[in-house]
Protein backbone atom coordinates (compact mmCIF):
# COMPACT_ATOMS: atom_id res chain seq x y z
CA UNK A 1 0.00 0.00 0.00
CA UNK A 2 2.74 2.15 -0.02
CA UNK A 3 5.93 3.19 -2.15
CA UNK A 4 8.26 5.56 -3.17
CA UNK A 5 9.50 7.10 -6.44
CA UNK A 6 12.48 9.40 -7.98
CA UNK A 7 12.15 11.43 -10.69
CA UNK A 8 13.94 14.34 -12.05
CA UNK A 9 13.30 17.22 -14.24
CA UNK A 10 13.56 17.78 -18.06
CA UNK A 11 14.57 20.98 -19.66
CA UNK A 12 12.94 21.19 -23.24
CA UNK A 13 15.10 22.06 -26.34
CA UNK A 14 11.85 22.33 -28.54
CA UNK A 15 9.10 23.64 -25.89
CA UNK A 16 5.70 22.22 -25.32
CA UNK A 17 3.47 25.63 -25.06
CA UNK A 18 -0.04 25.12 -25.87
CA UNK A 19 -2.78 22.22 -25.82
CA UNK A 20 -5.06 20.99 -28.46
CA UNK A 21 -7.15 19.42 -25.68
CA UNK A 22 -7.37 21.17 -22.14
CA UNK A 23 -9.61 18.91 -20.62
CA UNK A 24 -7.12 15.40 -21.53
CA UNK A 25 -4.31 17.85 -21.44
CA UNK A 26 -3.19 16.96 -24.55
CA UNK A 27 0.03 19.78 -25.95
CA UNK A 28 -0.54 21.58 -29.22
CA UNK A 29 2.42 20.65 -30.45
CA UNK A 30 5.28 17.96 -30.32
CA UNK A 31 8.33 18.38 -27.82
CA UNK A 32 11.78 17.62 -27.50
CA UNK A 33 14.12 17.63 -23.92
CA UNK A 34 16.82 16.56 -21.96
CA UNK A 35 15.83 14.61 -18.60
CA UNK A 36 18.31 16.10 -15.95
CA UNK A 37 20.29 13.75 -12.97
CA UNK A 38 20.97 15.72 -10.17
CA UNK A 39 17.90 17.77 -9.30
CA UNK A 40 15.25 15.00 -8.59
CA UNK A 41 12.16 14.64 -6.56
CA UNK A 42 11.65 11.89 -4.69
CA UNK A 43 7.62 11.53 -3.59
CA UNK A 44 5.78 9.02 -1.06
CA UNK A 45 2.59 7.62 -1.71
CA UNK A 46 1.11 5.67 1.25
CA UNK A 47 -2.66 4.45 0.57
CA UNK A 48 -4.42 4.44 3.83
CA UNK A 49 -8.36 3.33 4.45
CA UNK A 50 -9.21 5.53 7.91
CA UNK A 51 -8.10 8.88 6.16
CA UNK A 52 -10.87 11.30 5.27
CA UNK A 53 -9.35 12.82 2.37
CA UNK A 54 -5.38 12.96 0.72
CA UNK A 55 -2.36 14.79 2.73
CA UNK A 56 0.05 16.04 0.23
CA UNK A 57 2.98 17.37 2.01
CA UNK A 58 6.23 19.05 0.02
CA UNK A 59 9.43 19.19 2.09
CA UNK A 60 7.97 18.18 4.86
CA UNK A 61 4.77 21.22 4.93
CA UNK A 62 1.26 21.15 4.06
CA UNK A 63 0.23 21.96 0.53
CA UNK A 64 -3.41 21.55 0.65
CA UNK A 65 -3.56 24.26 -2.52
CA UNK A 66 -1.90 21.64 -4.70
CA UNK A 67 -3.72 18.99 -3.53
CA UNK A 68 -6.83 18.67 -6.44
CA UNK A 69 -4.11 18.20 -9.04
CA UNK A 70 -2.36 15.00 -6.89
CA UNK A 71 -5.73 13.60 -6.28
CA UNK A 72 -7.18 13.77 -9.84
CA UNK A 73 -4.09 12.14 -10.92
CA UNK A 74 -3.70 9.51 -8.49
CA UNK A 75 -7.41 9.14 -9.55
CA UNK A 76 -6.32 8.23 -12.58
CA UNK A 77 -3.79 6.07 -11.56
CA UNK A 78 -5.42 3.69 -8.85
CA UNK A 79 -9.01 4.19 -9.77
CA UNK A 80 -11.63 6.84 -8.21
CA UNK A 81 -13.07 4.22 -5.34
CA UNK A 82 -9.43 4.01 -4.27
CA UNK A 83 -8.41 4.85 -0.64
CA UNK A 84 -7.32 8.44 0.04
CA UNK A 85 -3.49 8.64 0.89
CA UNK A 86 -0.62 10.68 2.25
CA UNK A 87 1.63 12.09 -0.36
CA UNK A 88 5.15 13.46 0.58
CA UNK A 89 7.17 14.86 -1.71
CA UNK A 90 10.58 16.06 -1.15
CA UNK A 91 12.79 18.68 -3.85
CA UNK A 92 16.37 19.10 -3.90
CA UNK A 93 15.91 21.98 -5.52
CA UNK A 94 13.40 25.25 -5.97
CA UNK A 95 9.47 23.89 -6.61
CA UNK A 96 6.81 26.29 -8.88
CA UNK A 97 10.26 28.58 -10.14
CA UNK A 98 10.57 27.55 -13.90
CA UNK A 99 12.86 24.39 -12.74
CA UNK A 100 10.01 22.41 -14.29
CA UNK A 101 9.27 20.77 -10.53
CA UNK A 102 5.73 19.54 -11.80
CA UNK A 103 7.58 17.09 -14.78
CA UNK A 104 9.58 15.81 -11.93
CA UNK A 105 6.85 15.63 -8.96
CA UNK A 106 3.92 14.02 -11.16
CA UNK A 107 6.48 11.61 -12.82
CA UNK A 108 7.29 10.53 -9.40
CA UNK A 109 3.84 10.51 -8.90
CA UNK A 110 2.35 8.47 -11.45
CA UNK A 111 5.23 5.57 -10.50
CA UNK A 112 4.57 5.49 -6.93
CA UNK A 113 0.69 5.95 -7.13
CA UNK A 114 0.85 2.73 -9.43
CA UNK A 115 2.80 0.82 -7.61
CA UNK A 116 1.85 1.56 -4.10
CA UNK A 117 -2.34 0.79 -5.96
CA UNK A 118 -0.18 -2.80 -7.03
CA UNK A 119 -1.31 -1.40 -10.70
CA UNK A 120 1.56 -2.67 -13.03
CA UNK A 121 1.39 -0.11 -16.09
CA UNK A 122 3.67 0.10 -18.83
CA UNK A 123 6.37 3.06 -18.84
CA UNK A 124 4.05 4.16 -21.96
CA UNK A 125 0.71 3.91 -19.76
CA UNK A 126 2.46 5.83 -16.50
CA UNK A 127 3.96 8.50 -19.12
CA UNK A 128 0.20 9.26 -20.58
CA UNK A 129 -1.13 9.07 -16.87
CA UNK A 130 1.63 11.85 -15.77
CA UNK A 131 1.10 13.92 -18.94
CA UNK A 132 -2.50 13.93 -18.12
CA UNK A 133 -2.01 15.91 -15.76
CA UNK A 134 1.23 18.19 -16.57
CA UNK A 135 2.16 17.71 -20.43
CA UNK A 136 5.98 17.77 -19.37
CA UNK A 137 6.06 15.33 -16.62
CA UNK A 138 5.28 12.27 -19.71
CA UNK A 139 9.08 13.00 -20.54
CA UNK A 140 10.63 12.59 -17.39
CA UNK A 141 9.55 8.64 -17.33
CA UNK A 142 12.29 8.13 -19.91
CA UNK A 143 15.62 9.25 -19.12
CA UNK A 144 18.68 10.74 -21.65
CA UNK A 145 17.23 13.18 -24.42
CA UNK A 146 12.96 11.92 -25.18
CA UNK A 147 10.53 13.32 -27.51
CA UNK A 148 6.68 13.49 -27.29
CA UNK A 149 4.88 13.20 -30.11
CA UNK A 150 1.48 13.91 -30.81
CA UNK A 151 -1.11 10.90 -31.78
CA UNK A 152 -4.74 10.89 -33.21
CA UNK A 153 -5.84 10.98 -29.70
CA UNK A 154 -3.03 10.79 -27.46
CA UNK A 155 0.41 10.93 -27.26
CA UNK A 156 3.56 8.82 -27.70
CA UNK A 157 7.06 9.80 -25.76
CA UNK A 158 10.36 7.47 -25.99
CA UNK A 159 13.85 8.05 -25.84
CA UNK A 160 15.94 9.39 -29.00
CA UNK A 161 19.63 9.20 -26.61
CA UNK A 162 20.64 7.49 -24.10
CA UNK A 163 22.69 9.33 -21.37
CA UNK A 164 25.57 7.32 -22.79
CA UNK A 165 24.98 8.16 -26.43
CA UNK A 166 25.79 11.52 -25.66
CA UNK A 167 27.51 13.45 -22.54
CA UNK A 168 25.97 16.82 -22.17
CA UNK A 169 26.06 18.76 -18.94
CA UNK A 170 23.43 21.88 -18.29
CA UNK A 171 24.16 24.72 -15.96
CA UNK A 172 21.35 26.03 -14.31
CA UNK A 173 21.78 29.81 -13.34
CA UNK A 174 19.16 30.64 -10.97
CA UNK A 175 17.97 34.32 -11.09
CA UNK A 176 15.16 34.19 -8.67
CA UNK A 177 14.18 31.04 -7.02
CA UNK A 178 10.56 32.08 -5.67
CA UNK A 179 7.37 31.06 -7.42
CA UNK A 180 6.14 31.80 -10.68
CA UNK A 181 3.58 34.59 -11.28
CA UNK A 182 1.13 32.57 -13.79
CA UNK A 183 1.11 29.06 -14.05
CA UNK A 184 1.81 27.68 -17.54
CA UNK A 185 -1.17 26.29 -18.50
CA UNK A 186 -3.05 29.35 -17.06
CA UNK A 187 -0.19 31.48 -19.73
CA UNK A 188 -0.96 28.91 -22.38
CA UNK A 189 -4.10 29.43 -22.57
CA UNK A 190 -3.54 33.02 -22.54
CA UNK A 191 -1.46 32.79 -25.54
CA UNK A 192 -3.45 30.42 -27.48
CA UNK A 193 -6.48 33.01 -26.87
CA UNK A 194 -4.86 36.43 -27.47
CA UNK A 195 -1.31 36.15 -28.58
CA UNK A 196 -0.93 37.42 -32.59
CA UNK A 197 1.71 34.64 -32.96
CA UNK A 198 0.63 31.79 -31.71
CA UNK A 199 -0.92 30.24 -34.86
CA UNK A 200 2.53 30.97 -36.31
CA UNK A 201 4.22 29.18 -33.29
CA UNK A 202 2.25 25.95 -34.09
CA UNK A 203 2.81 26.13 -38.27
CA UNK A 204 6.47 26.03 -37.32
CA UNK A 205 6.87 23.81 -34.36
CA UNK A 206 7.00 20.48 -37.10
CA UNK A 207 10.59 22.24 -38.92
CA UNK A 208 11.77 22.42 -34.93
CA UNK A 209 11.67 19.23 -33.93
CA UNK A 210 13.36 18.04 -37.60
CA UNK A 211 15.63 20.28 -36.87
CA UNK A 212 16.31 19.02 -33.53
CA UNK A 213 16.54 15.51 -34.30
CA UNK A 214 18.81 15.57 -37.52
CA UNK A 215 21.42 17.70 -34.75
CA UNK A 216 20.49 14.87 -32.34
CA UNK A 217 21.59 12.12 -35.03
CA UNK A 218 25.11 14.62 -36.36
CA UNK A 219 25.88 15.16 -32.70
CA UNK A 220 25.88 18.41 -33.61
CA UNK A 221 25.51 21.09 -30.61
CA UNK A 222 25.55 24.28 -32.80
CA UNK A 223 22.77 23.27 -34.82
CA UNK A 224 21.21 21.57 -31.78
CA UNK A 225 21.42 24.95 -29.90
CA UNK A 226 20.67 27.26 -33.24
CA UNK A 227 17.37 25.60 -33.21
CA UNK A 228 16.85 25.42 -29.36
CA UNK A 229 17.65 29.52 -28.72
CA UNK A 230 15.17 29.93 -31.59
CA UNK A 231 12.32 27.99 -30.43
CA UNK A 232 12.63 29.49 -26.78
CA UNK A 233 13.33 32.73 -27.63
CA UNK A 234 10.02 32.07 -30.23
CA UNK A 235 8.27 30.65 -27.44
CA UNK A 236 8.67 34.00 -25.36
CA UNK A 237 7.75 35.92 -27.90
CA UNK A 238 4.47 34.20 -28.13
CA UNK A 239 4.08 35.21 -24.42
CA UNK A 240 5.72 38.88 -24.80
CA UNK A 241 2.66 39.32 -27.63
CA UNK A 242 -0.31 38.20 -25.32
CA UNK A 243 -2.60 40.70 -23.92
CA UNK A 244 -2.07 41.03 -21.23
CA UNK A 245 1.68 40.33 -21.97
CA UNK A 246 3.18 37.73 -19.98
CA UNK A 247 6.80 38.04 -19.56
CA UNK A 248 8.44 35.64 -17.44
CA UNK A 249 12.32 37.28 -17.48
CA UNK A 250 14.09 39.88 -14.96
CA UNK A 251 17.07 41.59 -15.48
CA UNK A 252 19.40 38.86 -14.18
CA UNK A 253 18.12 36.80 -17.08
CA UNK A 254 19.07 38.59 -20.34
CA UNK A 255 22.11 39.26 -18.43
CA UNK A 256 22.88 35.31 -18.50
CA UNK A 257 21.94 35.66 -22.10
CA UNK A 258 24.79 38.12 -22.94
CA UNK A 259 26.88 35.67 -20.81
CA UNK A 260 26.47 32.76 -22.81
CA UNK A 261 26.74 34.42 -26.18
CA UNK A 262 29.96 35.89 -25.12
CA UNK A 263 31.45 32.46 -24.13
CA UNK A 264 29.93 31.43 -27.65
CA UNK A 265 32.29 34.05 -29.45
CA UNK A 266 35.06 33.21 -26.99
CA UNK A 267 34.90 29.65 -28.97
CA UNK A 268 32.75 27.95 -25.95
CA UNK A 269 30.26 25.45 -27.37
CA UNK A 270 27.27 25.99 -25.56
CA UNK A 271 23.59 27.70 -25.80
CA UNK A 272 20.41 28.67 -23.27
CA UNK A 273 17.28 27.68 -23.23
CA UNK A 274 14.10 29.69 -20.72
CA UNK A 275 11.17 27.76 -19.66
CA UNK A 276 8.52 29.48 -18.02
CA UNK A 277 10.32 31.69 -15.40
CA UNK A 278 13.38 33.72 -15.24
CA UNK A 279 16.48 31.15 -14.81
CA UNK A 280 18.23 30.56 -17.49
CA UNK A 281 19.57 26.57 -19.08
CA UNK A 282 23.24 26.41 -20.07
CA UNK A 283 23.95 23.28 -22.15
CA UNK A 284 27.54 22.26 -23.23
CA UNK A 285 29.70 19.46 -23.50
CA UNK A 286 31.64 18.28 -20.52
CA UNK A 287 35.11 20.20 -21.83
CA UNK A 288 33.01 23.38 -21.49
CA UNK A 289 31.03 22.99 -18.29
CA UNK A 290 33.62 24.71 -15.73
CA UNK A 291 33.74 27.62 -18.18
CA UNK A 292 30.35 28.53 -18.38
CA UNK A 293 29.50 27.56 -14.75
CA UNK A 294 32.07 30.19 -13.54
CA UNK A 295 30.49 32.70 -16.28
CA UNK A 296 27.48 32.29 -15.19
CA UNK A 297 28.18 32.70 -11.63
CA UNK A 298 30.33 36.00 -12.09
CA UNK A 299 26.91 37.30 -13.87
CA UNK A 300 25.40 40.26 -12.38
CA UNK A 301 22.61 38.94 -10.48
CA UNK A 302 22.54 35.21 -10.46
CA UNK A 303 21.99 34.41 -7.02
CA UNK A 304 22.76 30.28 -7.54
CA UNK A 305 24.15 28.07 -10.22
CA UNK A 306 23.54 24.19 -10.26
CA UNK A 307 24.96 21.80 -12.40
CA UNK A 308 23.74 18.43 -13.92
CA UNK A 309 24.41 15.78 -16.37
CA UNK A 310 21.68 14.11 -18.39
CA UNK A 311 19.90 11.06 -16.09
CA UNK A 312 17.34 8.35 -16.10
CA UNK A 313 13.74 8.55 -16.14
CA UNK A 314 11.24 7.91 -13.40
CA UNK A 315 11.62 4.86 -11.15
CA UNK A 316 10.87 3.28 -7.66
CA UNK A 317 12.88 3.45 -5.02
CA UNK A 318 13.13 0.02 -3.25
CA UNK A 319 9.90 -2.39 -3.60
CA UNK A 320 6.40 -1.05 -3.10
CA UNK A 321 5.23 -2.77 -0.03
C1 LIG B 1 8.24 22.63 -21.72
N1 LIG B 1 6.93 24.17 -20.28
O1 LIG B 1 8.19 22.08 -22.85
C2 LIG B 1 7.49 23.96 -21.59
C3 LIG B 1 8.39 25.11 -21.84
C4 LIG B 1 7.27 25.46 -19.78
C5 LIG B 1 7.96 26.16 -20.86
O2 LIG B 1 5.91 22.22 -20.21
O3 LIG B 1 -0.33 22.79 -18.07
O4 LIG B 1 3.72 22.40 -16.18
O5 LIG B 1 0.71 21.18 -16.47
O6 LIG B 1 0.54 20.60 -18.90
O7 LIG B 1 3.85 20.65 -18.02
C6 LIG B 1 5.47 23.60 -18.40
O8 LIG B 1 4.20 23.12 -18.53
O9 LIG B 1 2.06 22.40 -18.10
C7 LIG B 1 6.12 23.29 -19.69
P1 LIG B 1 0.67 21.69 -17.88
P2 LIG B 1 3.50 22.01 -17.60
O10 LIG B 1 8.92 22.16 -20.78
Amino acid sequence: MQATARAQPNIALVKYWGKRDSDRNLPAVDSLSLTLADLHTDMQVRFEDGLAHDELTLNAKPRPDLGARVSRCLDRVAGPGRSRARIDSHSNFPVGAGLASSASSFAALVVAGAAAAGRKASREELARLAGAESGSAARSLYGGIVELVNRDDTIDVGMLCSVDDWDLRVVVAVTDAGPKPVASGDAMELSRRTSPFYGRWIDEQPADMAAARAALTARDLDALGEVAEHNCLKMHSVMWASRPAMVYWNAATVNCLQTVRDLRRGGHGVFFTIDAGPQVKAICTPDHEDAVAAALAETAGVREVLRSRLGEGARLLGEAA
